[in-house]
């Protein structure tokens, strides 16, 4: 496929999708958010793909949130269906088999935190900056951040965050949690994919089944996600890679995992 707001790139199991509008600091258009949820399907489908990285194209920004610009000609027709488009795009993001980290390479803000959020994890370079600056526009956070935000950093910290529109610069979002690591700009998509290849060497079926028990218990009764995990769990059994696993462990060899 060849995107206009999007560049792929796909090497040793891992996926490197890059939000491309980098005039507009690769803010969220309807035209980029369609090719996303587009591309998203495309790499859920491609069994060559077992990782993806999310990350913004230019020194700048991630992604500086939704399009202001086309925002403010909206009507409400218009702003329900790119409301339904970015939600579409983020809930299919969270949910899809294959994990994805966020390279968050400069500003995410607004829908650009919110895509991190929707993300399994957060790598972040030493200058990228965090928010949610939609009370500066007389709106709220529309793609989730009300949700997800406070599920991640807590609900005091996610207020004032909201509340006040204040960005916050990457080791503080590492300190609350938001963040996993922190590296310079050069290191930031070297090491992320070297952590996206660890991953991509696992057992697809394992790592399938562990995001699926984490995003299905999270929000329920610990023992109703036990329930959850231990369905997970047992099923990997009837599977060639657990059988694999278990037999190169006892036979002191690296274990081929084959997806099956
Ligand atoms: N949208 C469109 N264009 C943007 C943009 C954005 N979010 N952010 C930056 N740009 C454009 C600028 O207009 C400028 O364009 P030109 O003037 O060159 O044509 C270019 O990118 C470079 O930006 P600046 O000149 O402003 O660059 P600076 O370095 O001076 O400042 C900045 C960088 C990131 C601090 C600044 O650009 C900024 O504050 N940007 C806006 C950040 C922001 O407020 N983001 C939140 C957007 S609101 C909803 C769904 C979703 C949402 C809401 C509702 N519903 C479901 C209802 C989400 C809302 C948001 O994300």
């Amino acid at each position: 496929m060849v995107y206009e707001n999007l560049l792929l790139e796909i090497e040793e199991g891992v996926a490197l999708l890059t939000f491309n509008r980098p005039k507009a600091l690769n803010a969220l258009s309807t035209d980029l958010l369609n090719e996303f949820r587009d591309a998203l399907q495309e790499l859920e489908k491609n069994d060559e793909v077992k990782v993806v990285i999310l990350t913004g194209a230019g020194s700048k920004a991630f992604v500086a949130g939704a399009d202001i610009a086309a925002m403010k000609e909206m009507n409400s027709q218009e702003a329900l269906d790119y409301s339904s488009l970015g939600h579409e795009c983020l809930s299919y993001l969270e949910t899809m088999s294959k994990p994805v980290i966020a390279a968050v390479n400069g500003f995410a803000l607004g829908g650009g935190t919110e895509v991190t959020l929707a993300c399994d994890f957060i790598f972040a370079s030493d200058n990228a900056k965090f928010g949610q600056p939609e009370i500066n526009l007389g709106i709220i956070p529309g793609y989730g951040g009300t949700q997800r935000l406070p599920r991640t950093v807590g609900k005091n910290l996610a207020r004032e965050l909201i509340y006040t529109g204040d960005l916050i610069g990457a080791e503080r979002a590492r300190e609350i949690g938001l963040v996993n690591k922190v590296f310079s700009p050069e290191e930031l998509i070297p090491e992320t994919k070297k952590a996206a290849k660890k991953i991509a060497g696992k057992s697809t079926l394992a790592i399938k089944a562990a995001k699926t028990a984490i995003n299905a218990g999270y929000d329920i009764d610990q023992s109703d996600g036990c329930e959850i995990e231990k369905k997970a769990f047992s099923q990997l059994f009837d599977c060639k890679d657990a059988k694999e696993g278990l037999t190169a462990f006892l036979e002191k060899r690296p274990p081929k995992f084959i997806g099956q």
